[in-house]
């Protein structure tokens, strides 16, 4: 079992790569499983020779079953992570972001692979919990088909649990941020654009006051979160949010790329996003119960990795 890989869909993107480093890093070998929709080869250690990239889609389950073969462990990241693409497309990033998961489910089943982890968000508690510290039995509310199909993925595993004994570790990550964010269109991390922009001289548009709050946390963090659950002997059953229940406006944000660049970047201020959530911050008990969190990574620090400083 030492040598085999751990299978890493969406291993190309963004919270998949550093996943990869960090399983290499800690001498796993790592397939990955990426269809190079957002996610690029330029983020893999592909010189490595315990890393193996498979381009393909997770929506094809014959592939899917053809990765998983003999795989000691699975991260399921892979999914279109924009909701914008899902409202455009529901039918589409279904394929992605709900057929993936029964066909990672399926083929686990079938090859005897027991433990999984599994990136849900935020998004599976809309508007509830607004304003409040939000805990993993807020009430949930998908407002969208990405939501929906993370929800329906979170579902799907526990009865995979119940019925093939499938020991998944479902993550509701919160706002992610770190080096090799896409910052391309205008719904990426509200980080990944502001310190894109703000390095390339360009205007920062604000949505609203620059009051509202969000819950980020480095990518690195998250990471070691992820590894654990990865090689824990044992895992309770469950979701766990994954924020730092800290709440930080985009104006401190703003303050922050200020800092890490000696000057205040331009901002223009515009009309709040239609159904933009005010406060969004995590209760991370749970979290904290079950696995050693970091001491987590300072906004300025991260911003100042991704900013090359
Ligand atoms: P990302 O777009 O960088 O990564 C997604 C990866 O999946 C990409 O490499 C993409 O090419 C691949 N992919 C997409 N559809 C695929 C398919 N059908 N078959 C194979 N590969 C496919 O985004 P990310 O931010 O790294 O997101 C990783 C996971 O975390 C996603 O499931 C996303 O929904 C979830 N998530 C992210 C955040 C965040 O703040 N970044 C928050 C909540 C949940
Ligand atoms: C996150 C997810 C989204 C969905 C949602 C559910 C990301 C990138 N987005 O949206 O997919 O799951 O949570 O709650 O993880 N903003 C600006 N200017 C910009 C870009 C953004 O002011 O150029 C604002 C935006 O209006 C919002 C805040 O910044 O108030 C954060 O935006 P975001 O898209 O990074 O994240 P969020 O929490 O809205």
């Amino acid at each position: 079992m030492a040598d085999s890989p751990i299978l890493i869909t969406g291993g190309a993107g963004f919270i998949g790569s550093h996943l990869a480093d960090a399983l290499l890093a800690r001498g796993h070998a790592v397939r990955v499983l990426d269809n190079l929709s957002t996610g690029k080869r330029s983020n893999l250690a592909l010189t490595n020779p315990r890393l193996e990239l498979i381009e393909g889609d997770v929506a094809d389950a014959a592939l899917v079953a053809r990765a998983m073969s003999g795989c000691k462990a699975v991260a399921h990241l892979a999914a279109v992570a924009s909701v914008q693409a899902s409202v455009d497309d529901p039918v589409a990033t279904h394929q992605s972001n709900f057929i993936g998961t029964l066909n990672v489910c399926e083929s686990m089943r079938e090859h005897g692979v027991k433990r999984v982890i599994f990136a849900s968000s935020a998004a599976v508690y809309g508007q509830n919990g607004e304003g409040m510290a939000i805990d993993e039995d807020t009430p949930k509310s998908p407002l969208t088909p990405y939501a929906a199909d993370k929800l329906a993925s979170e579902h799907y595993l526990d009865f995979y649990r119940r019925q093939h004994g499938l020991e998944p570790a479902v993550f509701r990550f919160f706002n992610i941020f770190g080096p090799r964010q896409d910052p391309s269109s205008p719904y990426s991390g509200v980080i990944s654009i502001f310190t894109e922009r703000a390095q390339a001289g360009l205007p920062i548009t604000v949505f609203g006051d620059g009051e509202q709050t969000r819950d980020f946390v480095y990518v690195g963090d998250l990471v070691q979160v992820l590894v654990q659950a990865l090689e824990a002997e044992w895992l309770e059953a469950g979701p766990v949010n994954v924020g730092l229940n800290r709440a930080t406006s985009l104006k401190q944000l703003l303050a922050a790329i200020g800092e890490v660049l000696g000057e205040m970047p331009t901002v223009n201020y515009a009309e709040a996003r239609a159904g933009d959530i005010r406060h969004s911050r995590a209760n991370n008990a749970r979290l904290l119960l079950r696995y050693e969190f970091p001491v987590a990574t300072p906004l300025r620090e991260g911003v100042a990795r991704l900013l090359g400083r």
